[in-house]
């Protein structure tokens, strides 16, 4: 009987720390400081698949308020425009980058007095990790 419990306990251990295990790692995440008493912002930050099985990012939300899209920067005849993007798929073993220009975290409403050196959690949802809340500093 012993012995089964603690074939039990060891099981679900290993249970938990499959849990734990990230897929995607998010490297220098970091957002623009707002503008003057601007409460929308840009953030940006490197996805990278760490499980080799790819995953999705399907959403962003800001911890203390305020609202999060993805957008995508695109060039119309000279004309930059910005679009949603629904979902991100970070390909397995690879990695997306969230950069000036092309696809980034649009913030609107962000906490004012917001400033260069502050840092600002954001959740992000992937389809296989689930939530993960990461800090973005303020540059
Ligand atoms: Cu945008």
């Amino acid at each position: 009987m012993r012995k089964i419990a603690l074939f039990i306990g060891i099981l679900l251990y290993a249970v938990q720390l499959q849990a734990a295990q990230p897929s995607v790692d998010v490297k220098e995440p970091w957002m623009r400081a707002p503008i003057g008493k601007a409460s929308v912002t840009t953030a940006y930050g490197v996805l990278s698949d760490v499980s080799g099985q790819g995953d999705t990012l399907t959403a962003v939300e800001p911890v203390n308020g305020g609202t999060a899209s993805l957008h995508e920067t695109t060039s119309d005849n000279g004309i930059m425009r910005m679009r949603s993007v629904e979902t991100l798929s970070i390909p397995a073993g690879g990695e997306v980058a969230l950069k000036p220009g092309g696809i980034h975290i649009m913030l609107m409403d962000v906490p004012s007095g917001l400033r260069k050196g502050d840092t600002l959690p954001l959740r992000l949802r992937f389809k296989r990790q689930g939530d993960v809340v990461i800090n973005f500093s303020v540059r």
